[in-house]
């Protein structure tokens, strides 16, 4: 009997579990995600609409990637995405974070100010395949509204586009320049990290066209890693790199995640700390906490500040890593504090938060 990978082609996070589920050579098929399917199997099951979703063979519903992957590694640990060094693991972790949770601004940001129009002709295939051109428009701009009113709340506005678009650039060349001396992040085998990375770079900024044009341009080599990640010729193979090694050519891009991404995600760590302190007794944290300022590095080095919301759950990834870090032991753990000092990530080297964050029945929940 087969799996179900439910999803759409346009859907960030279904790229990320397909090419995963193609790596590790899952017996899978995949169906489109349509009103039907979110009204008989997503909304029942899972009881938000959301994609992608994995039906096993056993009739168990899965929701979110990482517990897709993390679902198929246990069944089948060997070959893993996981690497066994133990520094390697904690980049390829925060990797992860950094591509599910912060290279969506840039994906959202291309997709809905550089490829709106068709985008809305791409959800309309999903939501109403085979209904007349003029009327899958309809209803895929219908469709799509849900999903553009999230470039506000990523802190996506006049003030921040330079400066998004900068960083993403300076990304592309970072990484076109690693890929130059390695296929994946850590060698020849794609980790947790490249599945991480895969989600924002396929759906959106490789497969939407002007964003796709865009890649070709500046970084091919991350257009053919696209390619190789999504849809990978040999499946289950390759090695990570000997010895626990760490790519010189990975620490701008470590080094970037750190400077953008940590200060939103410790911030956050604080205000769901005060959410806590508040709500006495209640273990669901809202999906966004309100708003908080952020700061970016505009194009010529300018800061530029803005808001955004105040997520809970992309720490409950960032615990992943801190949860690797606090099991580590001797040289290894020596090792692991000075890569994240040399990456400018000083401040996780306590290794903990203030509170636990749990994924139970498709929600986060917190206890202290
Ligand atoms: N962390 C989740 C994110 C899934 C997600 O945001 N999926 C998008 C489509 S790519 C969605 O359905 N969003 C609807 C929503 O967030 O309300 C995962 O890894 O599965």
């Amino acid at each position: 009997m087969t799996h179900y990978l439910y999803g759409a082609p346009l859907s960030l996070y279904t790229g990320k579990a397909r090419a995963f589920l193609n790596w590790k050579n899952v017996d899978y098929e995949e169906i489109l995600a349509s009103p039907d399917i979110y009204r008989t199997i997503i909304l029942p099951k899972v009881g938000i609409p959301i994609i992608p979703v994995v039906g096993t063979e056993c009739g168990e519903i899965i929701q979110d990637t990482t517990e897709i992957i993390d679902h198929f590694e246990a069944l089948e640990p060997v070959p893993s995405i996981y690497p066994a060094g133990a520094v390697q693991k904690l980049a390829a972790l925060l990797l992860e974070l950094y591509g599910d949770e912060w290279l969506l601004i840039p994906a959202m940001h291309y997709r809905w100010n550089h490829n709106e129009e068709w985008v809305y002709g791409e959800f309309g295939a999903v939501v109403a395949p085979g209904a007349s051109p003029e009327i899958r428009l309809a209803a895929g701009r219908e469709a799509g509204a849900r999903f553009r009113q999230f470039v506000p709340v990523l802190g996506i506005d006049a003030n921040t586009i330079p400066a998004i678009e900068a960083s993403y650039e300076a990304f592309l060349g970072e990484f076109d320049r690693h890929l130059a001396d390695h296929p994946f992040l850590f060698g020849t085998r794609p980790s947790i990290g490249d599945y991480g990375l895969i989600g924002p770079l396929y759906a959106h900024l490789w497969r939407d066209p002007r964003s796709g044009d865009l890649m070709r341009r500046l970084a091919p080599r991350v257009a053919e890693w696209v390619e190789r990640v999504e849809f990978p010729a040999t499946r289950g193979s390759g090695e990570f790199l000997s010895e626990d090694q760490i790519p010189d050519t990975l620490l701008p891009i470590l080094r970037r995640q750190a400077r953008e991404q940590l200060p939103v995600l410790v911030q956050t760590m604080k205000l769901l700390s005060q959410w806590m302190g508040e709500n006495p007794g209640k273990d669901s944290p809202p999906r966004m906490l309100g708003l908080m300022d952020f700061t970016l590095a505009g194009p010529h080095g300018a800061e530029v500040k803005s808001q955004r919301a105040a997520m809970p759950y992309p720490l409950w990834m960032l615990q992943r890593a801190l949860d690797h870090l606090a099991g580590l032991t001797g040289e290894d753990r020596e090792r692991a504090l000075a890569f994240l000092h040399a990456i400018g990530a000083g401040n996780l080297v306590e290794g903990h938060m203030p509170f636990r964050l749990r994924r139970e029945n498709y929600r986060l929940k917190i206890s202290a």
